[in-house]
């Protein structure tokens, strides 16, 4: 038994009252493990898309860029991780290194690094600037090593592997803990690679040899999570554009296009965007996409950052479908996250901040169609509103389809249901439906399946007495973390 779920059933021994345990409903298909959990209650974390490409205005660097092009004016690790901290972003995913292959730090495997351009005379580490600013301001940090390197003579053979093992290694043991490790699937053949500036593809089911590459990530970060096309731990939602599909089943099969092995970079990508109901593994869905057109810095696109609104309505249908959102926004020539990006970020912030600091939930009485065995409180209805993901409600395990209905002594106003499941016990229901009452009678306002680890409603503002979830289908009893409901800033017209 996993040490969560002991906790759980620990939990359920203190029934009141002298009663005798009530074991706790048996977990649902595939369930997390504790470093799953703990990235999906990150919800929200930050990329960092920097390198030579925000000095020659690129997307994807060829990898002949001289070490000289990297040279940040101004660079400040704090304004940049205060920013992503304003935007309630949890964590900072670097590029250590990108296609191009310039490394961030100074690593001891190449000479093309941050310890060749004039950027503090040749002794800077931004892996280094970031992560510790990340730990002052209270944020978690990860990191990207791009396994495509157009710079590298040897990519393409064996001896590339190593070297690629070998810097990951420095990036896992000398920038203290890791909350991710994300591996990309990109790859476009061409490249410098050491001056051959050929075509060079990869045989991509077996090159990586990506079993013994997450063994060693393994060893030395064992709380990390690894994203990729395939897992073992995030999946990639299938497209960049910023949200998730409805439903996003945390549960997934990964599959070839031409029905073989699934291997990062060779997925049927689009089925990420929902999961599978039925899908084998545990590997929820992570929604990367960028503040602005680019993953890196042009000035061409200072007019196009997203607004705080646009990032707060792709919270709805990222987090809110129970993905993680992994947000972009890159650091600019000085080093530094540009002014309007940072308005952007910090009115997402309190949009986010006014939004969900009030559950006004906590003012109703949640009155259930039943409790597992006879009312035992540790499986009771105060659970749904405690705030607390590791408390929940649930059945006797034949009521498959119960309800429960908020009772409020006062007409409350809210535009946002927010529901939770508790999903070490794994994804359990299938259809659930949202009513509220209205002039003497429920009418239905939201319906939908996929629940997991967040399932979020937005719609127009309701004053009600009474809201009531409905689980119309489930395989199993119901176990319901959390159901609360906000109201958020503006959406009431005076
Ligand atoms: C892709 C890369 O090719 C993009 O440049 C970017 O890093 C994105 C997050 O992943 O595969
Ligand atoms: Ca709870």
């Amino acid at each position: 038994m996993i040490p969560w779920l002991a906790l759980f059933a620990a939990f359920a021994m203190v029934a009141p009252l002298g009663r005798t345990a009530a074991p706790p409903p048996k977990p649902y298909g595939p369930v997390p493990s504790e470093r799953q959990v703990r990235l999906q209650e990150m919800e929200l974390y930050g990329f960092m898309h920097f390198t030579v490409n925000t000095f020659t205005d690129k997307e994807w660097g060829y990898g002949d860029e001289s070490e000289t092009a990297f040279n940040p004016t101004d660079f400040d690790a704090d304004q940049m991780v205060n920013a992503f901290k304003a935007g309630g972003l949890s964590g900072v995913i670097l590029t250590c290194k990108h296609h191009d292959g310039f490394c961030l730090w100074p690593s001891k495997f190449t000479e093309h690094s941050v310890k060749n351009s004039p950027w503090r005379g040749g002794k800077g580490d931004v892996v280094k600037e970031i992560s510790d600013a990340c730990r002052r301001h209270g944020l978690k940090f990860g990191v990207y090593l791009s396994p495509w390197d157009r710079n590298h003579k040897d990519y393409g053979k064996p001896e590339y592997i190593t070297y690629y093992r070998n810097q990951l290694r420095e990036l896992l043991t000398n920038y203290g803990p890791i909350f991710t490790v994300w591996l990309d699937g990109a790859n476009g053949g061409d490249g410098f690679y050491g001056g051959a500036r050929e075509r060079r593809n990869i045989d991509r089911t077996t090159y990586y040899d990506w079993a013994n590459t997450w063994a060693m990530v393994r060893e030395l970060q064992p709380e990390a999570c690894i994203f990729s096309d395939v897992g073992p731990d995030t999946r990639w939602v299938g497209n960049e554009s910023g949200f998730a599909g409805d439903p996003c089943w945390a549960t997934y099969t990964p599959h070839a296009p031409n029905g073989t092995n699934p291997v990062p970079g060779f997925t049927v990508s689009k089925e990420g965007v929902n999961g599978q109901r039925d899908g084998k593994l545990w590997l929820p869905a992570e929604v990367d996409f960028s503040i602005r057109p680019g993953w890196f810095y042009h000035p061409a696109e200072d007019a196009k950052v997203r607004t705080s609104a646009d990032l707060f309505n792709h919270y709805f249908i990222s987090v809110g479908h129970g993905a993680t959102m992994l947000l972009n926004i890159p650091p600019d020539r000085r080093g530094r996250i540009h002014d309007n990006d940072v308005k952007s970020l910090e009115g997402f912030g309190r949009l986010l901040q006014a939004t969900f600091s009030t559950n006004l939930a906590k003012k109703a009485r949640a009155v259930p169609s039943n409790v597992r065995d006879g009312d035992n409180r540790a499986f009771g209805p105060l659970n749904l509103l405690d705030n607390n993901r590791d408390t929940y409600w649930a059945t006797d395990d034949g009521v498959t389809t119960p309800e429960v209905v908020l009772e409020f002594a006062k007409p409350a106003t809210f535009n946002i249901v927010r529901l939770r499941e508790a999903i070490l016990l794994g994804q359990r229901v299938d259809d659930w439906v949202l009513d509220a009452w209205k002039d003497g009678a429920w009418t239905e306002f939201a319906r939908g399946s996929a629940i997991g680890a967040c399932r979020l409603v937005r719609s127009k503002p309701m004053t009600t007495t009474k809201v009531r979830l409905r689980i119309t289908k489930s395989p199993v009893c119901p176990a319901i973390a959390e159901f609360g409901l906000y109201l958020e800033p503006g959406v009431i017209k005076p």
